[in-house]
């Protein structure tokens, strides 16, 4: 059970990738450097059967029973964006999703990994009631599996740098909904986009980004200050209600 409301008020079940087995309602993610030949294990440490699914169903652990441990041998990636998902969408609303991403290390890297929850299924899909998923009306919106202002303390997704810097943010949305990411006070590279190829190359402050997809964005500061970034679906800047909540980011850019 975890808490994601400013508030402190929403409390609901939470599934999540761990590193360990010590549960945390953080999705673990990582960056592999190119060129790596690259095996993941899996461990199912729940109470019920899950598949999952990475890279949209290229590849999966197949059922993976209570206790069970599956390794994908995924050789060499292409650099890109992979999401890790439950194959049951149920699943992947109780929070259980995350990405990898294979780029080149930078000296200033960010992640920012997408999620909507509603918050009165949770209790309900982990019960076994029967839900109608097509009524989708979340009221939770994370970043990093929190929410505005607690994403600000995450220093993996407040992004700090200096003018002229090449920062580099990576965007995995493991939402329902496309997430609209606008950034104040600067414009963004498109470097990499595995929902739109025509994104590519485009210099925006506001990138759309499908559900399951991924994107790479270039931030090179030029000029100082503190601006926010958040989802332009005003919506996703809520939680429970409240606002400003949800999907909001800061950047600290300094001279
Ligand atoms: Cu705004």
């Amino acid at each position: 059970m975890i808490a994601l409301d400013t508030m402190g008020q929403a409390v609901f079940p939470y599934l999540a990738f761990n590193a360990t087995a010590q549960f945390d309602q953080h999705n673990y993610f990582s960056r592999v450097e190119p060129g790596t030949s690259l095996q993941l294990t899996i461990m199912n440490l729940d109470s019920i059967a899950h598949n999952i699914l990475i890279d949209e169903g290229m590849f999966s652990t197949g059922v993976l029973l209570p206790g069970q441990t599956s390794t994908i041998d995924f050789g060499v990636l292409p650099n890109g964006i992979y999401g890790v998902r439950d194959s049951l969408e149920l699943n992947r609303f109780l929070g259980l999703s995350t990405f990898f991403v294979v780029w080149p290390e930078s000296k200033e890297c960010f992640y920012w990994h997408l999620n909507e929850h509603q918050s009165d299924w949770n209790a309900d899909i982990r019960n076994g009631v029967t839900i109608d998923t097509e009524e989708y009306t979340p009221d939770y919106f994370s970043i990093n599996d929190r929410v505005h202002p607690q994403i600000m303390s995450d220093t993996l997704a407040s992004v700090t740098g200096k003018v002229n810097d090449s920062i580099l943010i990576f965007v995995q949305n493991s939402g329902r909904m496309a997430h609209s990411i606008h950034f104040h006070g600067y414009h963004v590279e498109v470097l990499y986009s595995n929902g739109n190829a025509l994104d590519i190359g485009r210099e925006k402050d506001t990138i759309p980004v499908k559900p399951g997809k991924g994107q790479v964005y270039l931030l090179v500061p030029f000029q100082p200050g503190i601006f926010p970034v958040h989802d332009h679906n005003l919506i996703s800047t809520t939680g429970g209600g409240n606002f400003p909540s949800g999907m909001m980011v800061m950047m600290n850019i300094g001279l």
